[in-house]
């Protein structure tokens, strides 16, 4: 611009020193007008451009400091899917320098194996082709050293203008989320098994420590139906101490429920494990006999009223005896009406004078 107007100086000085023909100086005087106009207008052009150029200077900084604003890392890569741009946070987050990675793609990152670098690649040139999204969770080398679990985000693009592809991505730490979600399954895991547990002491007496009667529902069935499909029966035995409110009337009820415990361990001495021993009542004790026929229920039956007899002693040693009722389970008739018919039984017995076993 300067050259030029420096050699329309030159030549209208030239012209006042020509003497030449009117006509040759007024056509000069015309070009040289021409170009002066051309000036004018490249002139204003120019101020346009630097004001256009002011302005895309002053959004770059904008969206930049936008982005370098943003707590997560933020990347970007071009059209043949190399680094073009990290935020602040992105190098913070890896420790990085970016002028190590830029116009760099991920195939040529040299730490990474070299199956993985050409995966990333392929993935990153389809992205950018289909302008795809892609999301999922993973885990990062981090700037202290320790591994960080993240969400990895990225799109392809393309600008509507100047049909230009890239990419971008981010990254979202969840490393916190992620212990408090173990933190949280490991607390649930022991709640489990505490509620299991709470569950479990729930179907035990508190005294004798052996089952108390809320087994009946759902454990008895399930055992009783387990039995039913072989072919020996089910038995149930209903076992109550005779005369026992006198203990506690004689000896206090401390010496009762001492016996209580002594009794609920001679009735596990008498079954065999896998029989189900419950306090039905206060002095009330209900064995089901798995797998048994009448002969053996009878002998178990015998046995603990004979082992009470014998070891079941007060402080005079007078002994406590036992009535037993004992009844076989029919197929499919139910606990309850199994449950009346040994209860009879068991009434008989105490009619017929007690410490004895009737079977109904
Ligand atoms: P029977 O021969 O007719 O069965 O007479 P019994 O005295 O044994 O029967 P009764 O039903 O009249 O009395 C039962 C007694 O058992 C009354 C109650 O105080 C006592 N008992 C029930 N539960 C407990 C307990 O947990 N501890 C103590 N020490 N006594 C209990
Ligand atoms: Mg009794
Ligand atoms: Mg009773």
């Amino acid at each position: 611009m300067d050259n030029l107007k420096r050699s329309i100086k030159q030549l209208e000085n030239l012209i006042g020193k020509l003497d030449r023909n009117l006509d040759a100086n007024y056509h000069i005087l015309e070009l040289i007008e021409d170009c002066k106009k051309e000036i004018g207008k490249k002139e204003e052009e120019l101020v346009e451009l630097k004001d256009q150029l002011k302005n895309a200077r002053k959004d770059k900084e904008f969206y930049l400091t936008a982005l370098n604003s943003l707590p997560n890392p933020i990347f970007m890569k071009n059209s043949r899917a190399e680094f073009i741009f990290f935020n602040e946070a992105y190098q913070e987050y890896f420790n990085m320098n970016p002028d190590d990675y830029l116009n760099r793609t991920v195939y040529s990152l040299e730490y990474l194996p070299i199956n993985e670098r050409e995966k990333y690649h392929r993935e990153d040139i389809e992205l950018i082709q289909s302008g795809r999204v892609k999301y999922h969770e993973k885990f990062f080398q981090l700037a202290d050293k320790n591994h960080g679990n993240a969400l990895y985000w990225s799109k392809g693009f393309m600008t509507e203008q100047t049909k230009t592809h890239g990419l971008i991505g981010e990254i979202v730490d969840i490393s916190i989320q992620t212990s408090l979600k173990n933190e949280l399954k490991k607390n649930i895991d022991k709640l489990e098994l505490a509620n299991q547990q709470i569950q479990e002491m729930a179907k035990l007496d508190y005294l004798t420590n052996i089952y108390n009667r809320r087994v009946l529902g759902e454990l008895v069935q399930k055992v009783i139906e387990k039995d039913e499909k072989k072919s020996l029966s089910v038995y149930f035995l209903l076992a109550d101490l005779d005369h026992f409110k006198l203990v506690n009337d004689n000896y206090g009820h401390s010496m009762g429920d001492k016996i209580l415990v002594n009794f609920s361990s001679l009735l596990k001495e008498s079954c065999r494990e896998k029989d189900i021993i419950i306090r039905y009542g206060g002095e009330e004790f209900l064995i089901i006999l798995l797998d048994a026929d009448r002969l053996s229920a009878m002998k178990v039956a015998e046995r603990i009223r004979c082992c009470a007899e014998k070891k079941l002693l007060l402080p005079n040693n007078c002994s406590i005896t036992v009535s037993i009722g004992v009844t076989e389970y029919k197929t499919a008739e139910g606990v309850d009406s199994c449950l009346y018919r040994v209860d009879s039984a068991l009434y008989q017995a105490k009619e017929n004078g007690r410490n004895q076993i009737v079977v109904y």
